[in-house]
């Protein structure tokens, strides 16, 4: 209950943050988006992960003022890293995640449109992040508010690709570009070579339906260099960088330069 409260003062007060986490071109290594992942730094209970309170949030209705928050913080830090001589070589996009609740919500595309104006950047700038359980409630709210983002320009990628009850049949119906594989398949990986046969298989449907790879979880550079091979285009995991601080950050954009 009390957690309830404080969160909605924790969006008020700052007391949100976002860290960012490179996705890398696997064939040159060049960055070409970093994800939001929001964290609480509590006054008393410290850094908080996001599976502790996104939940709360989602139940209460309180995410859709976190989404928004989510949304003009990445936009504005994307604004300032284009803006800053040591970073603004970097031509990269923000990724942030959508919960199923904000494609329910009926201002979201304008919010969307309005984040971007106001930091005069264009829609391929910014990729929504959906997970498939968002994606597959496919009610006609969610189709709508779908093809209008679409249509804005904004990217779209389905997230945790794999990971549920999933079901391949949407990757050709829905309006996205992009598809992350669950981090789960590359993790098999290194305990059993022949994954990735399955891999390359994954990595051919998502081709065949028009769409672009990320492969989440990549840890070592036999797992980077074996995606690599089978001609995977994106990857993003701990040994291209972890989540960091806007700090930490901006100082591997200046490293790279
Ligand atoms: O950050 P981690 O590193 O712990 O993130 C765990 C999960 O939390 C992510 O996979 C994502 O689904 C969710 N998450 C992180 N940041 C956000 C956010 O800004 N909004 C929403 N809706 N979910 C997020
Ligand atoms: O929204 P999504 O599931 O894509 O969020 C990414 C989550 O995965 C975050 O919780 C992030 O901290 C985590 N993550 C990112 N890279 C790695 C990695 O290489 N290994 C592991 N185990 N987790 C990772
Ligand atoms: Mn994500
Ligand atoms: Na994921």
């Amino acid at each position: 209950r009390q957690i309830v409260g404080e969160l909605r003062e924790a969006i008020r007060s700052d007391q949100l943050v976002l860290n960012y986490q490179p996705i890398v071109e696997l064939a040159t290594g060049r960055i070409e988006g970093c994800e939001a992942l929001v964290r609480w730094n509590h006054p008393v209970h410290g850094l908080i992960m996001p599976d502790q309170f996104i939940p709360v949030a989602e139940a209460t209705g309180l995410i859709a003022e976190l989404g928004r928050w989510v949304l003009r913080t990445a936009v504005g830090q994307l604004r300032q890293w284009r803006d800053n001589p040591a970073t603004s070589q970097h031509d990269f996009s923000m990724r942030i995640n959508v919960s199923a609740a904000d494609l329910q919500s009926l201002e979201f595309v304008d919010d969307v449109s309005e984040a971007l104006a106001e930091e005069s950047l264009s829609p391929e700038s910014l990729v929504l992040e959906l997970t498939e359980s968002a994606i597959i409630q496919n009610n006609e709210l969610d189709r709508y508010t779908l093809a209008s983002l679409h249509r804005l320009g904004v990217g779209l990628e389905i997230d945790d690709f794999g990971a549920g009850y999933s079901s391949m049949g949407y990757l050709r119906k829905l309006p996205v570009d992009r598809v992350k594989v669950d981090r789960q398949f590359v993790k098999d990986l290194g305990k059993d070579p022949s994954q990735l046969v399955f891999l390359a298989a994954i990595q051919d449907v998502i081709r065949s339906c028009g769409l672009e790879g990320v492969w989440e979880g990549i840890e070592t550079a036999e797992e980077a260099e074996a995606l690599r091979s089978i001609g995977c285009a994106s990857g993003q995991g701990y040994y291209f960088g972890r989540p960091l601080p806007e700090a930490g950050f901006t100082e591997q954009l200046t490293r790279l330069r």
